[in-house]
């Protein structure tokens, strides 16, 4: 499918600035040429402009977005696009993954998520110890209390938690550890990928969207990187992944084929060191899109 690039300068979900610059420091390291040497048409449809009143911030600031976003994403997804969000702050997947379940309420296949990131994301304003949104987009896509009028429609059936893999987490807060197992969300955490690598999960959990002939949205959170390899971002934390099994992890989405929208956040320029995390990022994306070494794919990934 042609790639539909959107920029989501957002930073309101944050407490940490220089957000805002992560789609242009992403264009800056080569997003768009290097897709189109891979051979893909590449559609830089610019930024989204959310209906944002001056000075807005905190949840009106995050609900204009969402809307924003839901749209352009449903919109490149109708128009048979795979949207890919650069962004910035986490709680632009309110709206990316809004939009994806728009979509695919119509097209029948059910919506799967994959959450590369070193948080859960689980927090709701009740839990949450920072109040700050991009540490809550799944648990309002989930449906839980607490975030009144925050999604176009109000009456959206919520996203089902047990279609959602948290992959990489290792910083989870009390409340929302509490959610995360009572809503029974699929979790691969760094101790499992320690004992097991990342292949083995990644696989069953490739395998049963195969199974339902879904719809993968994968979101990538910077900080599901080891900080080593990508220190642009603002909440960074020790013991993420490695540059090899993200790459692997990459490898593994193009070979399934089940990728069909993707969000790529919390790239901070201003806490990056000479674009490092950027192209690092601009790098793992290639691979998402099928840039190998050789030409030697992973086997196949097979409804089970
Ligand atoms: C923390 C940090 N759990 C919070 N979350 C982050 O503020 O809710 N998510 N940084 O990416
Ligand atoms: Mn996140
Ligand atoms: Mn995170
Ligand atoms: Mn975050």
């Amino acid at each position: 499918a042609r790639i539909a690039i959107l920029g989501a300068p957002i930073e309101v979900g944050t407490s940490e600035p220089g957000a805002l610059m992560g789609p242009a420091a992403l264009r800056t390291a080569g997003l768009v040429r290097t897709l189109r040497d891979l051979g893909r048409t590449v559609l830089d449809r610019g930024d989204v402009v959310p209906d944002l009143p001056a000075g807005a911030s905190g949840l009106p600031a995050v609900t204009a977005w969402t809307a924003a976003l839901s749209h352009a994403v449903e919109a490149a997804l109708d128009d048979g696009a795979l949207p890919l969000v650069a962004g910035d702050d986490h709680s632009l997947s309110l709206g990316s993954v809004d939009g994806a379940m728009r979509h695919c309420a119509r097209s029948g296949r059910p919506l799967f998520v994959l959450w590369l990131d070193a948080h859960a994301d689980f927090n709701t304003p009740e839990t949450s110890p920072s109040g700050n949104l991009h540490g809550m987009p799944l648990a309002a896509l989930c449906g839980e209390p607490g975030f009144p009028g925050l999604f176009p429609e109000p009456d959206r059936p919520p996203l089902d938690p047990a279609h959602v893999h948290l992959f990489g987490l290792r910083s989870i807060d009390a409340g929302e550890r509490a959610l995360v197992t009572a809503r029974r969300v699929e979790v691969t955490d760094m101790r499992d990928i320690d004992e097991f690598g990342v292949v083995a999960p990644l696989r069953r959990s490739l395998e049963r969207v195969a199974q339902a002939r879904g719809h993968l949205h994968v979101s990538f959170d910077v900080d599901f990187l080891d900080p080593a390899i990508a220190p642009g971002v603002g909440t960074t934390v020790p013991g993420g992944a490695t540059f090899r099994e993200a790459h692997l992890i990459m490898e593994m989405l193009h070979d399934s084929g089940l990728v069909r929208s993707l969000d790529v956040v919390e790239l901070n320029p201003f806490l990056d060191e000479r674009g490092r995390s950027a192209r690092v990022l601009v790098e793992l994306v290639a691979s998402l899109f099928g840039r190998r070494i050789l030409d030697r794919p992973t086997p196949p990934i097979q409804a089970v």
